[in-house]
């Protein structure tokens, strides 16, 4: 993906609020889209957060606007009937944006590239890992309510937009045809990582035949539910889940699994040293916790004896995306420039990481069933 600048995002809030704009700032760091933050001129005026989405990724922007306008316009009726003050840090605002005279959700540009706005959640931050037990227990909080606040969310016009997101067999042949493929002349520097993904592909398609056969229940879930789209606020309490742009319907396992893979790693998720990486007993045990606290009620036997093998089957998948990219010549994920080993380094790590949960299954198996 190219890095979209400044000034191109600059010229785009000008155009399409309805405020000044004193200055705009690159913000986040997520690996699909790209996101500044506009800070207006007048303090009275509420600051944005601007957001250019990935076309490649996303192709039914319709659908996905609307998604997050009906999961945010859910949550907010959830957050009132229980008398919240704060709702508007505890859930996002999708912003209108003036576009050719009137109001919509989101403009297309004359390249054919699509923006959208979210009102700015002032005084509040996100950490990419979690930072201890205390701090996995508010998160594992923050997803089980969330879970739980779209319990009963039924709409039809609800889109899968990205279908089969977390559908582990269908990466899994993705990545078989893009090693027959063998576009950019990568498959020989990875032999080793294919044949220890590949060797693994039966026993990682058991969730997704499990569901098939309806012992595993579809739930309406985030599927991106990365620490860092987590906000706190000053004093690190949780307001809010952002990022809703792959809510959809999926296994709950899944967000627990990538919840801990990404919050749980000791590394960093592009770590060029393995000896960081491993999966962290006691943030998954802070999470789990918090979890389960908010779920349990609801959640079926079966959903919970699975909890165990999400953050194995999220890393396996993960690193099985990530090599599909490298292989492919970096086609979906954004990598720094300069450097063009980044998603091989990514792959690496995801499976030092998966090494690291398989060892501690038993442990997470033993600890799930201790607590109900
Ligand atoms: C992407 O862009 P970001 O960080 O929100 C990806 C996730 C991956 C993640 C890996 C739509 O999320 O599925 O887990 O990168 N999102 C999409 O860091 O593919
Ligand atoms: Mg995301």
């Amino acid at each position: 993906m190219n890095i979209i600048p400044k000034s191109v995002a600059e010229t785009i809030a000008v155009g399409l609020l309805p405020f000044p704009v004193k200055s705009i700032e690159e913000h986040g760091d997520g690996l699909i889209n790209y996101t500044f933050k506009v800070i207006t001129k007048n303090p009275e005026h509420p600051n944005f957060l601007l957001q250019m989405i990935n076309r490649r990724v996303f192709k039914d922007v319709d659908g996905l606007q609307r998604n997050i306008r009906l999961i945010t316009d859910h949550i907010r009726k959830k957050l009132e009937d229980e008398g919240c003050k704060d709702i508007e840090r505890r859930v996002l605002t999708p912003a209108s944006i003036q576009c050719n005279g009137a109001c919509s959700e989101y403009y297309w540009d004359s390249n054919g590239d699509y923006w959208r706005m979210y009102v700015f959640i002032e005084d509040a931050h996100y950490y990419d890992r979690i930072q201890n037990p205390k701090m996995a227990e508010l998160a594992g909080i923050a997803f089980g309510k969330f879970h739980k606040q779209l319990l009963d969310f039924h709409s039809n016009e609800f889109r899968e937009v990205l279908p089969n997101f977390h559908n582990t067999p269908m990466r899994i042949e993705s990545l078989r045809r893009r090693v027959a493929a063998d576009p950019v002349d990568r498959v020989k520097e990875v032999l080793w990582e294919i044949d220890f993904l590949l060797s693994r592909s039966e026993e990682y398609s058991k969730i997704e035949e499990m569901g098939k056969k309806g012992i595993l229940p579809k739930r309406v879930i985030h599927q991106d539910p990365k620490f860092n789209n987590v906000l706190l606020d000053k004093n690190d309490e949780v307001l809010c889940v952002i990022d809703l742009d792959t809510v959809m319907h999926g296994y709950v396992c899944c967000d627990i699994g990538d919840a801990i893979r990404s919050g749980a790693n000791t590394g960093a998720e592009d770590d060029e040293n393995l000896d960081n990486i491993s999966v962290d007993m006691n943030v998954f045990r802070g999470f789990i916790t918090g979890y389960l606290s908010h779920t349990k009620d609801f959640l079926t036997p079966e959903e919970i004896d699975s909890l165990a093998f999400g953050p194995r089957l999220l890393a396996y998948e993960q690193a099985v995306r990530f090599l599909d990219d490298y292989i492919d010549g970096d086609n979906y994920y954004k990598y720094k420039t300069g450097y063009p080993q980044h998603n091989l380094v990514r792959a690496r790590a995801q499976i030092k990481l998966l090494q690291s949960m398989e060892e501690n299954y038993n442990e997470m198996l033993t600890f799930i069933k201790s607590l109900v």
